[in-house]
């Protein structure tokens, strides 16, 4: 059976993509954190509109949300595709919005031209996968496919002391894994467990968030690899005193230190070579007052690289190094590794289809590793999982700044319907 023209129009999906962005808190750019009002808001317009269009809508348990056109095979696994509605804080429009606003355009349209699929379509909605909240990232997809079972929730908070617990039960979400069996009992909409094993393939549609493609003037990206994170939050410690009467020789200056210690991993970082990156990206002083020498800094480390060997041990490596200083300077140094995720390879299978298919769209493309997180690496081990990228405007992203035209938008959105088709209408 050859393959049908798929000519989807982009305006439902940039339609979907400006209402969004409309629920932000204040400030620059968009801001959706996890459990927030306007995360809330976002979920609950999604399964409207989501049902609205015919689909079958549920919330899960930590509230990812799912719109599905079953299939005429029930005992098949499903198709799933989607991206993370959480962002950074005065992010952009596109990052994890456009995953999700194209997959939901994208089952629409092959309902509308196809009628039922054999196997079941799915768009999802991840609840969570910056970390921009929590100190931890992937709460959604990691939910999913059991990086996580739930029990963290009641031990992680945010910088206000707020557990992920409480603030699941304030968007009326059951937190415990005994607690969702309940609530799934009841009917209640945010029961069910997100654990899932009943999903063939994962495709993933995102923004390049780099300028590769860009530069090299391509429509598509087909991603290889994604890169391995870890995370960690680091305390230094030493003694507050007085600026004005403590000599310098009689000082344990905890930001001087932590100062020395970030230095010193980039200096490693750079002395690494790419694909090796390495970030601070919060850092907290304590009490915070000009005139007194800070006795306790706070800070984070992102460090990524697509090899699982070098990720350890530039990681083991750094962290030595962390220790000597802190050591010299008669500091304390707490290291709490907050998310390790392996390098993943995406599915050769998957990426020779998207390939012929762009060829087929007339769009260029190139291969690439992605330097940036995304939920599909935690479905990299389980099913078939492929990862799409359109550029954007000189490489920016988890900006306001952050831009793809509507045009590469479209392209995006028509390679992800056409191997949608593949997958669901096609007998294997
Ligand atoms: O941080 C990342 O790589 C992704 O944007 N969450
Ligand atoms: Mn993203
Ligand atoms: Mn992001």
């Amino acid at each position: 059976m050859s393959a049908p023209a798929i000519n989807v129009p982009a305006e439902q999906m940039m339609e979907l993509l400006e209402e969004l962005a409309a629920f932000s808190a204040p400030g620059p750019g968009v801001s959706r954190l996890l459990y927030t009002p306007e995360w809330l808001q976002a979920q609950r317009f999604l399964q409207e509109r989501m049902a609205a269009l015919g689909m079958g809508v549920r919330m899960d348990g930590v509230g990812n949300v799912y719109g599905r056109f079953p299939g005429s095979q029930p005992a098949a696994k499903v198709i799933l595709t989607g991206s993370h509605i959480d962002t950074v804080l005065n992010g952009g429009h596109y990052d994890g919005a456009y995953g999700i606003a194209a997959a939901v355009t994208a089952l629409h349209y092959l309902i509308q031209n196809f009628g039922q699929p054999l196997r079941t379509i799915e768009a999802v909605a991840f609840c969570e996968e910056e970390g921009s909240r929590f100190p931890l990232a992937y709460w959604g997809s990691g939910n999913v496919t059991g990086l996580y079972d739930g029990s963290e929730a009641a031990r992680c908070a945010d910088s206000a002391g707020v557990t992920i617990a409480s603030a699941m039960s304030g968007c009326g979400l059951a937190c415990r894994p005994e607690d969702r069996g309940a609530a799934a009992a009841a009917g209640d909409a945010g029961g069910g467990t997100p654990l899932r094993e009943d999903i063939g393939a994962f495709v993933e549609l995102h923004i390049e968030q780099g300028i590769v493609l860009e530069q090299a003037a391509l429509d598509i990206g087909i991603v290889e690899a994604i890169a391995g994170q870890r995370r960690y939050s680091v305390k230094v410690a030493g003694s507050t005193n007085h600026a004005g009467t403590t000599p310098m020789g009689l000082r344990r200056d905890a930001l001087a230190g932590a100062a020395e210690m970030l230095l010193a991993m980039e200096q490693a970082a750079i002395a690494a070579g790419d694909p090796l990156v390495a970030t601070c990206g919060k850092l907290e002083a304590a009490p915070g007052t000009p005139n007194v020498i800070p006795g306790e800094v706070q800070f984070t480390l992102d460090i990524r690289h697509s090899e699982a060997e070098a990720l350890e041990h530039f990681c083991s490596f750094i962290l030595d190094v962390f220790a000597e200083l802190a050591a010299k300077r008669g500091l304390t140094l707490q290291v709490t590794a907050t998310l390790a995720t392996s390098p993943a390879p995406m599915d050769t299978g998957l990426n020779r289809q998207l390939e012929h298919i762009a060829r087929r769209q007339g769009r260029s493309f190139r291969s690439m590793v992605s330097g940036a997180g995304h939920d599909a690496q935690l479905f990299s081990p389980m099913c078939p999982t492929a990862m799409i990228f359109v550029p954007s405007r000189a490489g920016i992203s988890h900006s306001s700044e952050e831009y793809s035209s509507p045009e590469e938008l479209a392209a995006g959105l028509n390679l992800l319907t056409a191997v949608l088709y593949e997958l669901a209408y096609k007998e294997s």
